[in-house]
């Protein structure tokens, strides 16, 4: 089958991201504390660098989670039925899905959605290229806003909601909760095959942020590149240190790009001022335990049915009953 190019199912223009990444960036110029959304680390480099991420020793997450769905594919086939629909909510780079692709009995149709749309249409034309009988149809969307997606087809069976790697981490409480909703509706009658970090060691958490490479650090410094290679503005990233740590109250790692000393960044010729050691808060990553999780879960409406884990509990993926 021919590869399509991907949709456009945003609500309107560039501005129903919820806002543009001009318009975020000075949000966090404008507002104390500063802080801005982790979905901007996502442009062709920083797609790029988060692959490089899961491949890193410390970064067990990725590693954790397909060595789960490999295990146990054919379970989770088997959940799915026959000719089950897979709509990956921020797609990435398509790698897990092979797996479920793989066990699945006559998928009828893969819809990936992903914000960073020329990343996906790439990674949309190998994966078509792989899996020659398959519809792929890739949607370029921010699913975390309004959500549109084509009819389910005439003769597909369930329709599956796929959300690996602990993403729903980056969400608040109240934002999982939201996405969640909107996620039931989206799969009414159907499921969702979602993907949680677990609480754990937080000398392990550490490590898997704060990698000895740096590839972390550059992927957390890259929305600030972003920024100077999109929007023309003079971030000096030399004066920026990468930082991570968990905060074990709230359950969830914290990324911030600190300042190194005073300075001054520009853009469209106007001036904001860095304190030394202020703060830009550039990312949350929740970590569940089972029962919080299906906490979220039961309020949103899903039902919750199998956990799978690996044998050390560092990840757990969910099968979740979609609402009727
Ligand atoms: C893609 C959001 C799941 O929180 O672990 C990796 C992103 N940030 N290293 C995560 C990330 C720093 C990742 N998620």
């Amino acid at each position: 089958m021919l590869s399509r190019d991907p949709l456009h199912l945003e609500t309107g223009d560039a501005k129903s991201h919820g806002s543009t990444f001009a318009a975020d960036v000075r949000a966090m110029l404008t507002t104390r504390p500063r802080s801005i959304s982790p979905k901007w680390f996502y442009d062709e480099r920083g797609s790029k660098l988060f692959d490089a991420i899961c491949d890193l020793p410390e970064y067990y997450p990725t590693r954790t989670e397909l060595a789960i769905l490999t295990q146990h594919a054919g379970e989770i086939a088997s959940h799915m039925g026959e000719r089950a629909e897979i709509v990956e909510f921020g797609a990435g780079s398509l790698r897990k899905v092979r797996l479920l692709l793989d066990a699945m009995q006559g998928p009828a149709r893969y819809l990936p959605i992903d914000i960073s749309g020329e990343h996906l249409a790439r990674c949309a034309v190998e994966l078509q290229r792989d899996y020659a009988g398959l519809d792929v149809q890739p949607v370029v969307a921010d699913y975390t806003q309004r959500l549109l997606l084509p009819a389910p087809l005439p003769h597909a069976g369930k329709r599956v909601g796929f959300f690996p790697g602990s993403t729903i981490g980056n969400f608040t409480p109240d934002e999982a909760m939201h996405f969640l909703v909107v996620a039931g509706q989206v799969l009414r009658g159907g499921a969702l095959l979602i993907g949680a970090d677990l609480v754990k060691d937080p000398d392990v958490l550490h490590a898997a942020y704060n990698d000895a490479q740096g590839v972390t650090a550059q992927f957390n410094l890259n929305v600030l590149s972003r920024a100077n290679r999109e929007l023309g503005t003079n971030f000096d990233i030399s004066k920026f240190w990468h930082s991570a740590f968990y905060n074990a109250p709230q359950s969830r790692i914290e990324m911030h790009l600190v300042s190194r000393a005073r300075q001054r960044v520009s853009i469209n010729g106007e001036s904001f001022d860095f304190d030394e050691g202020e703060a830009i808060h550039t990312e949350n990553s929740y970590k569940f335990t089972i029962e919080g999780l299906h906490a979220l879960a039961v309020h949103a409406g899903f039902r919750p049915g199998p956990v799978w884990m690996d044998p050390e509990r560092m990840f757990s993926v969910h099968w979740l009953h979609a609402p009727a």
